[in-house]
């Protein structure tokens, strides 16, 4: 309870930050999207992951309107990005489920495009599959409703939810994001590398373009970039940085 006080606090005194972390096209090198994680740093004290609040964020339904915050501040952002120089750059934002049951997600993210004049297609929206598989109506109509505007959806921690593909027939997903526990076990059990060349070759097949997480050694990228991975995003390339130290970076290489 003392927590979620914090929480409300927070919001009202802009405690929050956004951390943006690239996501590499391992065959060109260059920066495709950069995924947006929430950061939570109360006055004075130490930056805090959000394992420790988001789930208080989920409970409580201020994840909603911290939500809200998050696309708005995270089009902006990528304008910026653009404008720096990263002409036809993306954001990733991580969406939960409960702001697609408790809010208008799409009027939200109308308001954030218009709000940063952000193009639809340059926004990729993330959602668990633990949200498709539960197959709820209000759920479908507001992702083929996302995607008619041409936003881009993305399915993360692909392959540790339950076993069933179905909904990647009938929903309009994107992207599939190869959760790091299975890229962190490339190489030593040549089972997961199996494993994870058939989700690129499952991916291929369905017309799907795919983010491998957690990419950590230039083995693990070697192996990707012989399947055709269409994106990675690791410690390999960078961690999760504030955006003033990306616009640093893009306008010293240019
Ligand atoms: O950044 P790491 O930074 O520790 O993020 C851990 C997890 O926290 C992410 O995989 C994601 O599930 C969740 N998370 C991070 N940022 C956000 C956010 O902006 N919104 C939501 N809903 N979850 C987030
Ligand atoms: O949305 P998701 O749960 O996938 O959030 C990504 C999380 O993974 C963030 O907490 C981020 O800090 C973390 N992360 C990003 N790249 C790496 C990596 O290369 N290795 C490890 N161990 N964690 C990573
Ligand atoms: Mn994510
Ligand atoms: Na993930």
């Amino acid at each position: 309870l003392r927590l979620e006080t914090e929480l409300r606090q927070a919001l009202g005194q802009r405690d929050f930050e956004l951390h943006f972390q690239p996501i590499v096209d391992p065959l060109s090198g260059r920066i495709t999207s950069f995924e947006a994680l929430i950061r939570w740093r109360p006055a004075g004290q130490e930056l805090r992951p959000p394992s420790e609040f988001v789930p208080v964020l989920e409970d409580t339904g201020l994840i909603v309107s911290v939500t809200r915050w998050i696309l708005k501040e995270s089009c902006l952002q990528c304008r910026r990005l653009q404008a720096a120089g990263l002409h036809d750059v993306s954001v990733t934002v991580n969406v939960s489920p409960r702001s697609f049951y408790q809010s208008d997600i799409v009027s939200a993210v109308k308001r954030a495009l218009q709000f940063a004049r952000l193009p639809a297609t340059n926004l990729v929206l993330e959602v668990t599959e633990g949200l498709l598989l539960e197959d709820n109506r209000a759920v479908r109509d507001a992702l083929w409703e996302l995607r008619a505007l041409g936003v881009h959806i993305a399915i993360d921690d692909f392959g540790t939810g339950y076993s069933s593909l179905a909904y990647l027939t009938r929903l309009p997903a994107d992207i599939l994001k190869i959760d790091r526990e299975f890229i962190g076990r490339l190489g030593p059990d040549p089972r997961d590398t199996t494993l994870v060349a058939a989700m690129l070759a499952l991916a291929q097949e369905m017309g799907l373009r795919v983010v491998a997480e957690g990419v950590e050694t230039i083995d693990q990228l070697a192996f990707l970039q012989s399947r055709y991975c269409t994106g990675t995003q690791g410690f390999l390339f960078s961690a999760a940085l504030p955006i003033d130290q990306i616009e640093a970076h893009v306008k010293a290489d240019r």
